[in-house]
């Protein structure tokens, strides 16, 4: 049964076409996460459906189909308990061998600082030995990070807020949550000196609710505003991972979110996904929600010459089996981020988006300074801005090639 089920799934895969090959998959910069492909399809009201994976699975499942970084958090890979003890090393060194049996090559490592209880009150908890423990791991992270050959560290905050009021001093948590990133940039000073490596790009992610009801960091935003406050000894080493979902949650347009990063210089790393506005944080993959803002989004970063990683941070859902995970989910978001890439380059190479926005910009050629004057030469041009939205759907559904749909 399941046999002819799989049988049935690759058929109409195949069918849909319009797939990459795995050498031309990795060509971009695409990293999978671990804990994405390792997902079991639990939540606070779900039992998991699928069986759990390991390392070895993912990284061998990613080298076949062709998406060539991994990334992953401590405990994706290292029991809570043998972290910071010599045995992790056997299984960092474990994983280094995997990755290079298939080729693969870890971008990103990052510290899981939101699961394990004794994260109940934060990476940033007022117990000093909490925060003690905190730094201890997130210096870890690095030198794991180090020893895989990463080039990228993660932190996403998780449990940086509180459920109720008045027990957390705003101001003084995020001086205690400075000091982790603090620690671990000072060891990525000194371990990358010793092994002759460049320093690591240390990334925060924001996500404005779950798992707390208010949280301290909640969007991009408020990271650039943490990251020039003063509090970080090495402001130059830290940048963002936004993630596209964590910035429609809020209700931004994630854009503009990625705009201000950009201006900011801070646009390191990027966790792809997609969901809806003001929801919790579903994680589907790129472009099953919204592809037409994708395609924007994708303009934007093209046109700034964003060359970080692109990061599956998204779930499969709950519906997809072990074997789907892989067949269908992984594949198939690839390759939906490739073409929505490659479209965003027709995009900006399409002639008529280009002369419209040439347009735009030379302006309306006015008789005279006087305000109506800046109106009347303005007037017509501006339904360009109408156009060139019309002109970029016609290239997401294919119609600047001379498809039409009609009776
Ligand atoms: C959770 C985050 C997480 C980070 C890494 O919502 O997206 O997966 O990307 O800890
Ligand atoms: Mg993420
Ligand atoms: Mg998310």
């Amino acid at each position: 049964m399941s046999q002819q089920q799989r049988a049935l799934l690759d058929r109409l895969t195949a069918a849909c076409g319009g797939s990459y090959p795995p050498d031309v998959r990795r060509r971009y910069f695409i990293s999978g996460p671990q804990w994405a492909a390792a997902y079991p399809g639990h939540a606070l009201f779900h039992a998991p459906t699928r069986d759990p994976i390991t390392y070895q699975d993912v990284i061998r499942e990613y080298a076949r189909i062709g998406i060539p970084c991994w990334a992953t958090h401590d405990t994706d890979v290292i029991p809570t308990e043998t972290l910071l003890t010599d045995a992790q090393w056997e299984t960092v060194d474990d994983i280094k061998k995997t990755l290079e049996q298939h080729g693969l090559r870890c971008s990103m490592v990052t510290t899981e600082t939101f699961h394990h209880p004794v994260w109940a009150a934060s990476a940033a908890a007022e117990a000093p030995e909490v925060r003690d423990y905190a730094a201890r791991r997130l210096a870890n992270t690095v030198d794991i990070g180090h020893r895989l050959g990463a080039s990228y560290a993660v932190y996403w905050p998780g449990t940086l807020g509180y459920l109720v009021q008045g027990a957390v001093e705003e101001t003084q948590t995020l001086r205690w949550f400075a000091d982790g990133i603090n620690a671990a940039c000072r060891r990525d000073i000194e371990t990358a000196a010793r092994l002759g490596r460049p320093t690591l790009q240390h990334c925060l992610e924001a996500k404005p609710f779950e798992p707390q009801a208010e949280i301290l960091l909640p969007t991009s935003d408020a990271m650039l505003a943490f990251i020039a406050s003063g509090l970080l000894e090495h402001s130059e080493m830290v940048g963002l991972n936004p993630e596209y979902l964590h910035e429609l949650m809020w209700g931004a347009a994630p854009r503009a979110a990625l705009a201000r990063a950009l201006i900011a210089g801070k646009l390191w790393h990027f966790d792809i996904n997609d969901g809806y506005r003001l929801k919790h944080d579903v994680d589907i993959a790129i472009g099953l929600v919204n592809p037409l803002d994708w395609l924007n989004v994708l303009v934007l970063l093209r046109s700034h010459g964003y060359n970080g990683p692109f990061n599956l941070d998204y779930k499969p859902p709950r519906t997809t089996s072990n074997y789907g995970v892989f067949a269908v989910s992984f594949p198939t978001a690839v390759d939906r981020f490739i073409t929505l890439w490659e479209m965003a380059g027709e995009v900006l190479a399409d002639p008529i988006v280009t002369e419209a926005t040439n347009a735009l910009k030379a302006g309306g050629s006015p008789a005279s300074t006087h305000v109506n004057d800046l109106v009347a030469a303005n007037r017509e041009l501006l339904s360009l801005h109408e156009l060139i939205a019309h002109r970029i759907f016609q290239i997401l559904v294919g119609q600047h090639r001379g498809r039409v749909y009609s009776l």
